[in-house]
């Protein structure tokens, strides 16, 4: 017997992947829909490589009741609508976008960080995501944390454009296409131009003047992990399609060796290491396309700090930063308090 799954928001970059990996890992299903909005509204998307086809449903008009789970893709807008009646409904929301990460009463999860805190879903019956960015990153940082505790991070992320949706991949593209042919280039989606450019400004600005960006990947870290570790995040945007990569310092309370790093991070749920020491013995975002692994390389000893230590992580943003990461927190609920069967 297996479950009854919604995956709303199907038809964007992360529905689609969620479609994916559900019959990649051959999550046990009995029945999946894709349900998205109006406009696409009985148009047909591939239920990954499975060979079946599913034909959209309306957002609108969909019950969720009867339905086990639901993973939102959709934005924080047509989430703060649809993800409450679905819950009400009795349908546990696996949410990707905002809205709730901050929640008190809604958990945020990374599976291999802390599976526990997943038991507190109940309060609202939604579970929380978290930004692409901060999910590979506290990967990295737990088995550390667990052998070291982190004091201080400091991570300067470069990220790609499909972290902006599918438009953000197409700006990209006709900005380069543009600069080929010598047409004039627009910016829609970014404030700057993309192509053969970097841009220091993800989401809105605070008051601060760092980007919203930047502050989820502070408070979304100590949420996860552990509230007393201190995050000071620089965000840019790359023109790289799909993978975002980081910078990462790290401060430790005690001290741990670059060696002890690499031997922690080897062992580590979720991670895989590559870290040879020599020219390509490196991993960048284009290798970690449809992996779902978050790669470390130039894990290396910082000597201007007391126990610092600086790596280099990498993953693809649209699998561990979003889709994968919802499957996993998707199996753990049925592992731990919907088991079937
Ligand atoms: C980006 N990290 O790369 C963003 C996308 O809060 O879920 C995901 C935004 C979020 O633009």
């Amino acid at each position: 017997m297996g479950y009854k799954i919604a995956v709303v928001g199907a038809t964007g970059n992360v529905g689609r992947e969620m479609l994916n990996i559900l019959a990649e890992r051959e999550f046990p299903i009995d029945e999946i829909a894709a349900v998205a909005s109006p406009r696409s509204t009985g148009s047909e998307i591939d239920f990954g490589d499975s060979g079946k086809t599913l034909k959209v449903k309306n957002i609108e008009h969909f019950d969720f009741t009867g339905w086990d789970m639901a993973l939102f893709a959709a934005g924080s807008e047509p989430t703060k609508i649809y993800a409450p009646k679905a819950a009400a409904a009795g349908c546990v929301v696996i949410d990707n976008s905002s809205l709730y990460r901050m929640d008190p009463d809604v958990p945020l999860i990374v599976p291999e960080v802390n599976p526990d805190a997943i038991d507190g879903y109940k309060k609202k019956n939604i579970i929380a995501n978290p930004n692409c960015s901060t999910a590979q990153m506290v990967v990295a940082l737990k088995p550390l944390h667990d052998a070291a505790g982190i004091k201080r991070v400091i991570v300067s992320t470069y990220q790609s454009v499909s972290g902006a949706g599918k438009s953000g991949m197409d700006e990209l593209f006709e900005q380069t296409r543009a600069v080929f042919v010598g047409d004039e280039k627009s910016n829609n989606v970014f404030t700057k131009q993309i192509a053969f450019n970097v841009i220091p400004h993800i989401d809105v600005f605070l008051d601060d003047g760092s980007t919203k960006e930047e502050w989820k990947m502070v408070v979304e870290t100590k949420k996860i992990m552990d509230p007393k570790i201190k995050v000071s995040a620089t965000c840019v945007r790359v023109p790289v399609f799909v993978g975002h990569s980081e910078s990462i310092n790290i401060e430790f309370e005690r001290e741990i060796s670059a060696e002890e790093a690499q031997n922690i991070l080897r062992e580590a749920p979720g991670i895989m290491l590559y870290d040879k020491r020599e020219n390509e013995g490196y991993i960048t975002p284009i290798e970690c396309v449809g992996d779902s692994a978050t790669y470390i390389s130039r894990v290396r000893e910082d000597t201007t700090v007391e126990n610092g230590l600086n790596l280099w992580c990498v993953s693809d943003n649209l699998r561990k930063g979003a889709a994968l990461n919802a499957v996993q927190i998707a199996e753990l609920l049925g592992r731990r308090h919907l088991k079937k069967g």
